[in-house]
């Protein structure tokens, strides 16, 4: 990244709005828009089977990132958002009834909200939502409390983009399952920093963000237990999804295919699956070297910000990744934004799509630092600069 912002070198510090892609995963998508670009299932030429194998070969790659029992059990969307509609939509229709509850958290980006709502709205069900602590933690003996014969779904972010906080996936998994509850977890921010497993998390659908690890926008990856997907009518109609039409009548197809109506983004698979190739190369055990490495970067910021005047972190949690809000006492965080930025460290600063979590938290919004596998603590220590330059202009 030797690019300058206002006359500055940059410091990339917004990796949980989108990260930064390497070279192989651009020269791959590249090489396939150049190379092998045709249509999927379709052509009986060499390109067409070429992109074919080259899109069920990113399938199985995630498979593999997931450990997914069955590359079936992977399906292509556009994007996490999708992912999450596509559950909402197609597993609330099947099972949600009056009188039904859906669990959330008050930590939830607004993908993992507003589809619940709509499919509650749709189905005279009901949203509860899980209280977050004042250190920025899932209650769970609250949860535990609105857990009952009439909870169908819990649907829960596994790392805030907010707070940071890594919730315990696993113990909830075994909670809502005690009440025979669907378990959907959205991984957006946790696939770039922690290894993941979906059969030990005991997740039912799993929604990753592949520009958020490395890959590029446009494509998302949902995984689905095969059984729950066999069950689950399409979400959209199209091309590809179908195993017979006729004018009056369609047998769909099986999972994945019922599931990808129409043509995919096969040069965003073709880099998704090179960004998972990337993501594996980085060290022996990969993700737990990621994990080391921006846990270190997260404390070394945390202690830097916490030791200038003014600065509150917000989400205390015990278990955190990546990501550092904060607020000061002389700025709104749109200003820090600004002033950040013309120092060349880029963060985010709003609300970062959690309303609800702002409300209870009593913020309008924080600053957001978030780190990603290239940061260094060089990019911390401009970080804990540009921020006392903050309180230089506004003390
Ligand atoms: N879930 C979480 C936890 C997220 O952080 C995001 C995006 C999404 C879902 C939606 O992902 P999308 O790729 O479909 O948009 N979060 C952010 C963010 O924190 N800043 O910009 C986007």
């Amino acid at each position: 990244m030797a690019r300058t912002v206002h006359g500055q070198p940059l410091t990339y510090l917004d990796n949980a709005a989108t990260a930064q892609r390497p070279s192989s995963v651009l020269f791959a998508m590249h090489l396939f828009s150049v190379f092998t670009n045709a249509n999927i299932h379709r052509g009986v030429h060499e390109l067409s089977a070429e992109a074919t194998r080259l899109y069920d070969g990113a399938r199985e790659q995630v498979r593999g990132f997931l450990n997914a029992g069955s590359a079936d059990e992977i399906i292509f969307t556009k994007g996490c958002t999708e992912s999450l509609n596509l559950v909402a939509s197609s597993y609330g229709s099947l099972v949600l009834r009056p009188g039904d509850e859906v669990v959330i958290s008050e930590m939830e980006h607004h993908s993992n909200i507003v589809p619940w709502q709509m499919a509650c709205d749709r189905a005279g069900a009901k949203i509860r939502a899980i209280p977050v602590t004042p250190a920025g933690e899932l209650d769970l003996d609250a949860f535990r409390g609105m857990l009952s014969e009439r909870t169908k779904v819990v649907s829960i972010v596994h790392v805030s983009n907010a707070l940071g906080t890594v919730n315990p996936v696993r113990e909830i998994s075994a909670m809502a399952r005690g009440v025979g509850a669907t378990v959907v977890v959205d991984g957006a921010q946790a696939a770039p920093h922690l290894a993941i497993d979906v059969q030990d998390l005991g997740a039912d659908f799993y929604a990753i963000a592949p520009h958020k690890m490395y890959g590029p926008m446009g494509i998302g990856a949902l995984y689905g237990r095969r059984e729950l997907l066999a069950a689950m009518p399409p979400y959209q109609g199209g091309g590809d999804m179908i195993r017979s039409v006729s004018l009056s009548h369609t047998e769909y197809a099986e999972p994945p295919a019922r599931f990808e109506a129409g043509t995919p983004n096969v040069a965003g698979a073709v880099g998704l699956g090179a960004a998972i190739e990337y993501l594996g190369q980085v060290a022996e055990e990969p993700m737990r070297a990621i994990g080391v490495h921006e846990r270190e970067l997260l404390a070394e910021a945390t202690e830097r910000l916490e030791a200038i005047p003014g600065v509150t972190v917000i989400g205390k949690a015990r278990e955190k990744a990546a990501v550092l809000s904060f607020v000061m006492d002389c700025a709104h965080p749109h200003d820090i934004g600004t002033i950040l930025d013309s120092e060349g460290v880029a963060v985010r600063a709003g609300h970062h799509c959690c309303m609800p979590l702002m409300t209870k938290l009593g913020l309008a919004a924080t600053a957001r630092a978030s780190f990603g596998i290239y940061n260094t603590s060089e990019d911390v220590d401009r970080l804990a600069q540009a921020v006392l330059k903050v309180r230089e202009v506004f003390a």
